[in-house]
């Protein structure tokens, strides 16, 4: 009984913990029950970059607004961008800094910076990829297809409300330092070690994955 309830909640956490992205428009809805596509499948939850139809969104070259719809107490959350029309190489990120959303519901950020080195000439395509993931360090992602224009505007502030209740902390990357890590924690150091240390392995590996 207990073992049967504890699965139910378990399926509940997994179910809550996949995301929506709602600007820029995602390539395709990949919460709907009636498709074949998996937010557990990298690099685009399985959404063909190919479709015919998949919307295409323009986005200011300077960086533009990020809308998302976020379903757990907390998420960590990773963007990175490639160029092109149909993109495999998501090797721009624009979370230097990774961000731990407390909160579920809408996090809207106004206007999210490019990488220095990137430049896009208007009428660039590139996709951006959102990657989440909790402590575990296993991933969902989900992505956005977008074309740089000149003309494009980041959304209104009325256009890019943040759900009451909804906050991020941007979170160093750290290099791997292997005596630090054997460290022995103190107190509830242990928790904070562990996450740091999941975010951290999800970091290399998608630093690996992206290599
Ligand atoms: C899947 O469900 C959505 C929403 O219920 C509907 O709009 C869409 O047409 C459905 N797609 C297919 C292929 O049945
Ligand atoms: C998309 O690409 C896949 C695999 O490369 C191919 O099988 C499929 O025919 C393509 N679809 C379209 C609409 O071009
Ligand atoms: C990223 O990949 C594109 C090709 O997909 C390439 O043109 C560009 O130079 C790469 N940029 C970096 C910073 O690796
Ligand atoms: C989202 O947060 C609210 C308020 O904390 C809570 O009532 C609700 O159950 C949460 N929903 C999910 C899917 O976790
Ligand atoms: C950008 O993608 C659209 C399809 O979404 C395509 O029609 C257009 O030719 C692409 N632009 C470039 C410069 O490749
Ligand atoms: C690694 O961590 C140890 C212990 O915290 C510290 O003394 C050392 O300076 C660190 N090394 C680097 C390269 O950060
Ligand atoms: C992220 O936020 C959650 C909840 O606020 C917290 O428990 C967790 O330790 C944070 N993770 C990091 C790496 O700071
Ligand atoms: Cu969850």
């Amino acid at each position: 009984m207990a073992v049967k309830a504890f699965l139910l909640l378990a399926l509940a956490h997994l179910a809550a913990a996949h995301f929506g992205v709602e600007y820029p428009t995602w390539r395709a809805n990949t919460l709907l029950a009636n498709t074949t596509y998996n937010q557990w499948v990298y690099p685009c939850a399985g959404v063909p970059s190919n479709l015919t139809d998949s919307p295409r969104t323009d986005w200011p070259i300077a960086g533009g607004s990020v809308k998302l719809d976020l379903h757990h107490k907390w998420t960590y959350v990773f963007l990175n961008l490639g160029l092109g029309s149909e993109v495999t190489n998501f090797n721009y990120s624009l979370t230097p800094e990774f961000w731990n959303v407390t909160g579920n519901g809408t996090l809207c950020v106004p206007k999210l910076a490019l990488p220095a080195e990137l430049t896009p000439a208007d009428g660039t395509n590139a996709t951006i990829q959102v990657v989440t993931s909790g402590a575990s360090g296993s991933a969902l992602y989900n992505c956005a297809d977008i074309t740089f224009r000149s003309g494009a505007s980041a959304l209104s502030s009325g256009d890019c409300a943040t759900d009451a209740g909804i906050t991020y902390v941007p979170i160093k990357q750290q290099a791997t330092n292997s005596s630090a890590t054997t460290a022995t924690p103190k107190g509830n150091g242990a928790t904070i070690a562990g996450v740091n240390m999941a975010a951290l392995s999800l970091v290399m590996g998608l630093a690996v994955l992206l290599a």
